[in-house]
């Protein structure tokens, strides 16, 4: 439905035509949310499941498994979701397992749901990693590739036999190569689980039928649902999407929003922003416009300011008059939606030498995490995300970067909530260059967008991280995945992460921050401490020499293996780690009166890996372990945290010590 623009000011709708223009995707990705005119039903919980372990992995498409109750068609597992199948059971074929998995559960449905013909009933799956298709009911319903991105469907018109309709999500976890005994193969598209290597048996070196996955990136490619999976209702006439850009001018904070309807092309919209204590602090009545606050409390980072994180609640209510013929009479009756969207008001720029959050100087103290942890993989799980927000903030981290992936939304959510900023990373470690693979990226930086653009915490989204970006069709794929994303979101900044190699820097001149990862000391030169501080220098002044762009040390760190310990320090010790940290901060202390925008460790805690001879059960370069007990090197990072914050001056003096969280 085309919307009347609204009687904002021009940034805005040029905003509005790049969006317009940008973007390939049809319909919004909201979250959803409980309201008057919407209910949200979890199925998370225990599912049926079945790994198609046939030597072709073909047996359950051809066996058409979708068509009977899974426990009919062999031996089935409890699988919970959400979780990464991989280490539930004891079963090392599962942990390793590269083909379809099928997963089935079975739902009652409202009858209310059912019965009103004013209802849409919407599947969505929070994340599926990798390919997903999804039957309801034996009939077909979605497609949908990539993990770690929402997806949904309409499924209202598929439930003909009412109560008690069949949900099976049937997910393939990874690229099953049909080029069978060809090992070169290569990565189709952005993100897909690089190279099978189907090894022939000959000289008796592997059993028949061995094949294997070659990944280029550093961490265990879980796979599995790893998203909550909901059923939730809209009316027909509903509100489809909201866009907000924040800006202020003195005291006035300034809104603009657009929304898209649909299902109706004459609904009449009530928009208002409620402040925290519930009143009313603007309103309007048109699909786009510029709601302005009065003595506007600004979105802050944690520890830029006293009450960080302040959350406005932007309410759009859609009425729509419905007329139905009864026989010989004619009755109306009222539709109407409600959605509430969390609004921060906050302003992100960037110049030659700084990165501004509401015009004051934004210095990135924080890390970069995983989702990862024991026996749930990347599944979302509370206790665990509480528990990170909880050592963030105890360690006064004020950001994070969602390396290698884009988390969960409820992360976002508390980030937002908290105060924590993001540098938000589309999926894409290590790339090689197709076109196939330009093809499938912009695709999802279109998601990402869509589904990331209105939580005040993301200031900036991050392309790529690595990639091979010295080879010649670099300089192209960067260029067009930059602008596109530019055009996709005018308001936030881009960087591409990069490698200590200079010559990989094909994407420098499009983004706006350039983020560095290098490991001095370790991979380079490894044990020798001495070399950090020059040349730890001379990749800042090289970088900054050419382009004159801010800096963000996105990675640097050492493994350390929790209790081992040395004096003078060796690799893998506490000792170590301490020194290869205290010895950056040094540079990172000179540099940051310059154009060195921040600094974020690599990494928040241990996570698991593929196996290999770099890696004991996993990366260690944790500040804390996986269990998320602190290494000494958390507290190096604590003490200097606090104090960085300290620094800024803006912080009440009951924020001057560290606090228990
Ligand atoms: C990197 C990668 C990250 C690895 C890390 C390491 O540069 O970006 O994915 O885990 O180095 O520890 O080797």
């Amino acid at each position: 439905m085309a919307l009347p623009a609204g009687p904002g000011p021009l940034l805005l709708l040029l905003l509005w035509a790049a969006l317009d223009a940008g973007r390939c995707l049809e319909s919004g990705m909201l979250f959803p949310r409980e309201s008057p005119s919407r209910e949200v039903k979890e199925l998370s919980g225990l599912w049926v499941f079945r790994a198609d372990k046939s030597p072709s992995r073909n047996q359950g498409f051809e066996g058409a498994w979708y068509k009977k109750r899974l426990a009919e068609t062999g031996p089935v597992i409890d699988m919970p979701v959400p979780a990464s199948y991989n280490d539930i059971t004891q079963d090392a074929t599962l942990r390793d397992f590269i083909g379809w998995v099928w997963y089935e559960r079975e739902v009652v449905v409202p009858s209310r749901w059912v019965a009103d013909e004013g209802t849409r009933v919407v599947l969505r799956v929070g994340s599926a990693h990798y390919y997903s298709v999804v039957w309801v009911n034996g009939v077909k319903v979605t497609e949908h590739e990539g993990g770690h991105l929402p997806f949904e469907v309409e499924i209202g018109t598929f439930n003909p036999q009412g109560p008690g309709c069949a949900v099976q999500d049937h997910h393939r976890c990874q690229q099953h190569s049909e080029s069978a005994l060809s090992p070169s193969r290569s990565n189709p598209a952005h993100d897909r689980p690089h190279q099978i290597m189907r090894k022939m048996s000959f000289l008796n070196r592997y059993p028949d039928g061995f094949f294997v996955q070659n990944i280029y990136f550093d961490f265990f490619n879980y796979a599995g649902i790893h998203r909550p999976v909901l059923l939730y209702t809209t009316p027909k006439a509903y509100v489809d999407d909201i866009t907000v850009v924040t800006d202020f001018s003195d005291n006035t904070g300034l809104v603009n929003y657009k929304v898209s309807v649909q299902g109706t092309s004459s609904a009449t919209l009530k928009v208002t922003l409620i402040d925290k204590d519930g009143h009313c602090v603007a309103s309007a009545s048109e699909p786009s416009g510029l709601l302005k606050v009065v003595d506007v409390k600004l979105w802050w980072p944690y520890l830029m300011h006293e009450n960080p994180g302040y959350l406005y609640s932007l309410e759009v209510r859609q009425h729509v008059y419905i007329q139905v013929r009864l026989m010989a009479s004619v009755e109306g009756s009222t539709n109407e939606d409600v959605y509430t969207l969390p609004v921060g008001i906050r302003t992100v720029k960037v110049t030659s030498t700084q990165f501004l959050i509401n015009n004051k100087p934004f210095y990135f103290h924080g890390v970069n995490k995983h989702e990862d942890s024991d026996i749930r993989g990347k599944g979302l799980d509370w206790p665990l995300i509480v528990k990170d927000f909880n050592l963030l903030k105890w360690m006064g981290a004020n950001s994070f970067r969602t390396s290698h992936y884009p988390y969960a939304e409820e992360i976002l959510q508390m980030c937002d909530r908290h105060g924590i900023v993001v540098i938000d990373e589309c999926p894409g470690s290590q790339l090689q260059f197709e076109n196939a693979s330009l093809t499938h990226h912009l695709v999802v930086m279109d998601e990402l967008v869509r589904r990331d653009k209105n939580h005040p915490s993301v200031v900036m989204w991050s392309v790529a991280n690595e990639p091979a970006a010295e080879m010649p069709p670099a300089e192209f794929y960067f260029k067009t995945l930059i602008t596109h994303t530019k055009a996709l979101d005018p308001t936030r900044p881009v960087t591409f992460i990069t490698d200590s190699n200079y010559a990989r820097d094909k994407g420098a001149p499009y983004v706006d921050v350039i983020c560095v990862n290098s490991y001095f000391s370790w991979y380079h030169d490894p044990g020798h401490l001495e070399v950090i501080p020059i040349q730890l220098n001379t990749q800042f002044e090289n970088w900054y020499g050419k382009y004159k762009k801010p800096i963000i040390q996105s990675e640097y760190g050492a493994d350390t293996v929790p209790g081992l310990h040395s004096d003078p320090p060796v690799m893998f010790t506490e000792e170590y780690q301490n020194a290869v940290l205290q010895s950056y901060h040094s540079v990172f202390d000179q540099k940051r009166k310059q154009y060195v925008i921040g600094e974020l460790i690599w990494n928040f805690a241990d996570f698991m890996t593929a196996q290999g001879t770099f890696r004991v059960v996993g990366n260690k370069k944790g500040v804390f372990t996986r269990q998320r007990q602190p290494k000494a090197g958390a507290f190096i990072l604590k003490e200097r945290y606090w104090r960085l914050a300290n620094e800024t001056g803006r912080l009440p003096p009951w924020f001057k010590y560290p606090c228990s969280f």
